[in-house]
């Protein structure tokens, strides 16, 4: 072996070894859960979504294994969501009154039923005191990064998501996989996070510093989403504030309806069409990470608006968010009765969108 073939091959080795030590921080329960995502698309699948799917929805509250869509159709969404706004708070319950010991056994139930678990974080503003939505200073993320007033109070915030994540685990001691999605809808500036609150290289130090606190807290049972909003206009403002790939696992998008049918499927396609193309060049799996029409004024929609669309690009899942039981109209997913309801059983029912059994549970 000459010198050259031998410094290529100790190369390799090195990257090699990187790998597999990536390979090796997570746990087969998120391995697993990273196959079935990519799987999806090749098997021309998508799972459907549902943000706090088992914890309330119109017209009922905490009743145990109850889920509006399952009342619709007669199975589980087969990723719920979960938000840990107000955990850095060290509060019982989120922003949204959610027990934490409730999104606890949930999550272990999604989990045990074969259905996936995803969560968002809706932090409040470490400068301010007051929630994620307030803007009125733009020294936010500069005030947690290494050297700001508040980065060691941040540090804190993140060692009580890190240490609540690594909570969520079955009886048999193994933890629960989720797939994380912090600083989401970045591309907006509705967020202490948002564009026009912070610069690109802080946006991606306050990532980098979720990722290395979270990762040297041991949280290994996670896979990492990345979701801007709808304002991208091409691949590279898509790619603006990307975190880098070896720490994000799957990209997404929010995009919600507000006006016309024919524009939401316009730009459905236009940022779909764009995270393919990322998720092509970059090799991630792809998700609709957030969706939907509030009050569903459209009985049709999930046939005529939704499957249309998001079935001809490879996505791993689609999720619409909350059904409030306490704030009247603010509800995405059908419920009996409700007008749209019969057009999600024929959604339920198309071979492409993948649910999870009621008392499947391992
Ligand atoms: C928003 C709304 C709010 C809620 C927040 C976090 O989109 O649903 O009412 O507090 O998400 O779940």
């Amino acid at each position: 072996m000459n010198l050259v073939s031998a410094i290529t091959l100790g190369a390799c080795m090195l990257v090699a070894t990187a790998c597999q030590a990536q390979k090796q921080a997570r746990t087969p329960e998120a391995v697993a859960m990273l196959k079935t995502l990519e799987d999806m698309p090749r098997d021309g699948k998508f799972m459907f979504g549902h943000h706090d799917d088992t914890m309330y929805g119109i017209g009922w509250v905490g009743d145990e294994g109850r889920s509006d869509i399952k009342s619709v159709c007669g199975e589980y969404p087969a990723v719920m969501s979960f938000d840990l706004g107000d955990i850095e708070l060290g509060h019982d319950v989120n922003l949204d009154s959610v027990p934490f010991d409730k999104i606890r056994r949930e999550a272990v139930a999604q989990y045990r039923r074969g259905g996936m678990v995803t969560m968002s974080w809706h932090a409040n503003n470490p400068l301010t005191g007051k929630n994620a939505w307030d803007v009125s200073d733009s020294s936010v993320v500069r005030s947690v990064l290494p050297g700001g007033a508040n980065h060691e109070k941040f540090l804190g915030w993140l060692d009580r998501v890190a240490d609540y994540l690594n909570s969520i685990k079955t009886a048999d001691g193994v933890k629960v996989p989720v797939l994380f999605r912090p600083w989401h809808e970045h591309t907006g500036s509705w967020f202490w996070w948002g564009q026009a609150l912070c610069s690109t290289e802080e946006y991606k130090a306050l990532w980098q510093l979720t990722y290395d606190r979270l990762t040297a807290k041991g949280t290994d049972q996670l896979l990492w989403a990345y979701s801007p909003g709808i304002e991208p206009k091409d691949s590279a403002e898509y790619l603006e504030r990307y975190p880098g790939d070896s720490k994000i696992d799957l990209i997404g998008a929010d995009a919600y309806q507000y006006g016309a049918k024919a524009e939401y499927m316009a730009t459905l396609d236009r940022i779909l069409g764009i995270m393919e193309q990322v998720s092509r060049e970059h090799g991630k799996a792809m998700a609709l990470t957030e969706a939907g029409y509030e009050s569903i004024p459209d009985s049709t929609w999930w046939t005529q608006t939704l499957l249309p669309v998001i079935s001809k690009y490879p996505i791993s899942y689609v999720l619409v968010w909350r059904n409030a039981h306490n704030k009247p109209g603010h509800y995405f997913a059908p419920y009996p009765g409700e007008p749209s309801a019969k057009d999600f059983v024929k959604f339920h029912e198309d071979g492409r969108t993948v649910f999870v059994k009621a008392g499947g549970e391992k």
